[in-house]
């Protein structure tokens, strides 16, 4: 069984990830809109990671006897600059993702519940694999520039499975 106020702190985490999922929808239809489908299709398939990730903490939470909430889900951003400050937010916001994920496992550690722990270290392990794609992608974009090097880059993107 986990304690209530891990039940409380996975909850918030799942309206978190609800969040982000609904960040990276928006981003998707912005990226839309600038002509960018490739783009637009890796950042719905970004959105629909982030809702699997909160699938899978209510799924966690089910299964240890806890009571998964759906939480209120706030309003997100609807427009960007272009298409770098896109993916710098994306950074960012990920290197926020990693210090939630990071507090939980304190909960989970202050709490003693190695089962939780031991779930959590795969979050924190994702969040690496986070940060450093949206990193890379941001730095390839500032190389690109203006040139028609975002289009070849927006086609690769536009090959994620
Ligand atoms: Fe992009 O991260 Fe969820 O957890």
């Amino acid at each position: 069984m986990i304690s209530e106020k891990l039940q409380n702190a996975i909850n918030d985490q799942i309206t978190a990830e609800m969040w982000s999922s609904n960040l990276y929808l928006s981003m998707s239809f912005y990226l839309q809109r600038e002509g960018f489908d490739g783009f637009a299709s890796w950042m719905r398939k970004q959105s629909q990671e982030e809702l699997q990730h909160a699938y899978d903490l209510a799924d966690y939470m089910t299964k240890r006897g806890g009571t998964a909430k759906v939480g209120k889900i706030d309003v997100v951003p609807q427009g960007w600059g272009s298409v770098v400050e896109v993916f710098e937010h994306v950074y960012q916001h990920e290197c926020h993702v990693s210090e939630l994920i990071d507090s939980l496992v304190n909960v989970a550690s202050e709490a003693k519940d190695k089962a939780s722990q031991d779930f959590l270290w795969g979050y924190v392990r994702e969040q690496v694999e986070e940060e450093a794609t949206a990193q890379g992608i941001v730095e390839k974009l500032r190389r690109c520039g203006d040139g028609a090097g975002i289009l070849y880059l927006n086609d690769q993107l536009g090959q994620r499975k």
